[in-house]
């Protein structure tokens, strides 16, 4: 969340949204819906980080907007709080199972909607931060494998729909063992560090994802990259790394560190198994590996 927490109001009735827009505009961005038609369509323009949500409007009433956000892979995870004439329990607990994380009957008490508002953007930001935590690499600040294991079959099937190009990289520092052995592991830390940099600034358009697979494997996920440009972007990456001149005595094929990128590219295709990718970027890698190290295959 960048800025001001941004606050969707949902009513059909001006005057509400006056009122609660009031309470809230001082520590808030607010913006307003008329119908859960028009809510629907602004969250997916632009994701809030709360909605307030009235339940008894023309058409799309307020349970089935909350539903439908529910349901949508952006929006699911924007806490809703109803904010409502209708105080029955009955009416409360289909709020809930609807994915409310909170119920309000209208009067509204100004003070009692701030509290409640500001802890539930206070703990929507948490938990956006542990999901962050969760899926970013603590050493070199890439994402890690559950990102990957996230990122990949979603690219996949985004990209499946026009039938376009995937590639991915799967890079292996050479010798790293014996450069910890001969170094130390603080340098060894060091050197993950400097070639992660050099992945990161590979990536140079915005879909492009670099990745700590695990120890020294890294990977990345270039979507629309067609063969020879992903070997372009592999070989780029490689001599990068190799120009970093970090001192390796111990490698038996460079004064200094190098790397190994095994690239894997396809067209997507509904219902092709993501693993595909990785078992192939594996093959190419080990290719790379048993020829002689510090180059790229595909
Ligand atoms: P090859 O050229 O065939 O890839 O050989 P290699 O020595 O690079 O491969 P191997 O898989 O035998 O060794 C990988 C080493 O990476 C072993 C392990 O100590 C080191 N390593 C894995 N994770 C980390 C880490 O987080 N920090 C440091 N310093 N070393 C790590
Ligand atoms: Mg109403
Ligand atoms: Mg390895
Ligand atoms: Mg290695």
């Amino acid at each position: 969340m960048m800025g001001r927490p941004v606050i969707l109001i949902v009513d059909d009735e001006i005057s509400n949204i006056e009122m609660i827009g009031a309470v809230l505009e001082d520590s808030y961005e607010v913006r307003f819906a008329r119908s859960g038609e028009e809510a629907l369509l602004q969250a997916r323009a632009t994701p809030p980080d709360l909605v307030l949500l009235d339940i008894v409007m023309p058409g799309m009433d307020g349970y089935e907007l909350c539903r439908r956000l529910k349901q949508d892979e952006v929006l699911a995870d924007v806490p809703v709080i109803f904010t409502t004439g209708l105080f029955k329990p009955e009416d409360e607990v289909r709020g809930f199972e609807a994915g409310a994380i909170d119920y309000v009957t209208k009067p509204i008490q100004p003070l009692v909607l701030q509290s409640r508002v500001r802890n539930h953007v206070e703990l929507k930001r948490m938990r956006d931060q542990l999901a962050d935590l969760a899926m970013t690499d603590a050493l070199t600040g890439l994402g890690n494998r559950r990102l990957l294991e996230k990122l990949l079959p979603s690219e996949a099937r985004r990209l499946a729909r026009d039938g376009d190009w995937l590639s991915y990289l799967m890079l292996d520092i050479d010798f790293f063992k014996q450069f910890n052995d001969i170094y130390g592991h603080p340098k060894g830390d060091d050197c993950l560090r400097a070639v992660a940099d050099q992945i990161r600034a590979a990536m140079r358009r915005s879909n492009d994802v670099g990745l700590r697979y695990g120890g020294e494997e890294f990977a990345c996920i270039l979507p629309k990259t067609d063969p020879p440009s992903a070997l372009h972007v592999a070989e780029s990456m490689r001599r990068q790394v190799e120009e970093l001149a970090i001192p390796h005595s111990r490698s038996k094929i460079s004064p200094f560190v190098t790397v190994s990128i095994g690239v894997a590219s396809g067209r997507c295709i509904h219902g092709l198994s993501e693993e595909l990718w990785i078992t192939t970027a594996d093959a190419m890698l080990y290719e790379c590996k048993r020829t002689g190290r510090n180059q790229t295959a595909g």
